[in-house]
């Protein structure tokens, strides 16, 4: 049975104060879920010396070299004193905006396999492969760019996977429960085929894009679905604990 995982993408949102803010207003969450808040950076250090209620902290970006000349980036070992347990890795924004390539994207979530953090693979498709019919090659494919080759690899303390449709992210349209399911699973297949069984059972495969309080629980009853990485509605502490809630 894998317990849901509810993570919060709070993306370029929050400066420290609003962040730490955001913790002060939050209701009591139910221990039967799991959650994360990925912070923006610069309130890493505050959130660390906060109370947290339980919520794990994770950070958006990193880079996967240990040191050098990439300015502007952070590495792991800088993040790490601050209680980052979780690190995004392929979210589609990245992807797009940033020309983070799958190659990239597969370097970052092995360096955080390797350091010990817990890297959640963002992966899903544009509107145009899925009206081609082509979401399950593309998904699949983008997991194969960090997957398709285990030579030398050692997995991290837990495979988690973010199935985000780009066309649902922050737009208001959301993958019916059935389609994202039918998505999840495929993924879940996948990861059979490349890490085994065991691995795929016990990999927690989250559903994002524009989730709400008001259409989770659908989505969040689905088998293959096991929780969500979830942006704008996750902004607001009322909000956040409502989705929680909904899971349980
Ligand atoms: C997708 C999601 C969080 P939103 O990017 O990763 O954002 O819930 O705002 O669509």
């Amino acid at each position: 049975m894998r317990k849901l995982l509810i993570m919060a993408n709070w993306k370029m949102n929050k400066t420290a104060g609003e962040a730490v803010a955001f913790f002060d207003s939050l209701p009591a969450l139910p221990a039967e879920v799991d959650t994360a808040v990925f912070a923006p950076l610069t309130a890493l250090d505050a959130l660390s010396k906060a109370p947290l209620a339980g919520v794990g902290l994770g950070a958006q970006n990193f880079h996967p070299a240990a040191a050098g000349a990439f300015t502007g980036e952070v590495s792991l070992a800088m993040l790490a004193p601050f209680g980052v347990r979780y690190v995004l890795t392929g979210h589609s924004e990245r992807r797009d905006l940033f020309k983070e390539s799958d190659a990239f994207v597969a370097e970052k979530y092995w360096a955080a396999a390797d350091y010990g953090m817990m890297p959640v693979l963002c992966v899903g498709e544009s509107m145009a492969i899925r009206e081609a019919g082509g979401a399950e090659a593309h998904t699949r494919a983008q997991l194969d760019a960090v997957f398709g080759d285990m030579t030398g690899r050692v997995l991290p303390k837990e495979v988690i996977i973010a199935y985000e449709p780009i066309w649902a992210i922050g737009t208001g349209l959301t993958a019916t429960a059935e389609d994202a399911e039918a998505m999840c699973a495929s993924l879940r297949a996948h990861l059979a085929d490349r890490l085994g069984k065991d691995v795929a059972a016990q990999a927690r495969i989250l559903y994002g894009g524009s989730v709400k309080p008001d259409n989770c629980a659908a989505l969040f009853a689905q088998e293959n679905i096991d929780g969500g990485l979830i942006g704008g509605a996750s902004l607001e502490p009322a909000s956040f604990a409502a989705l929680v809630e909904k899971g349980c």
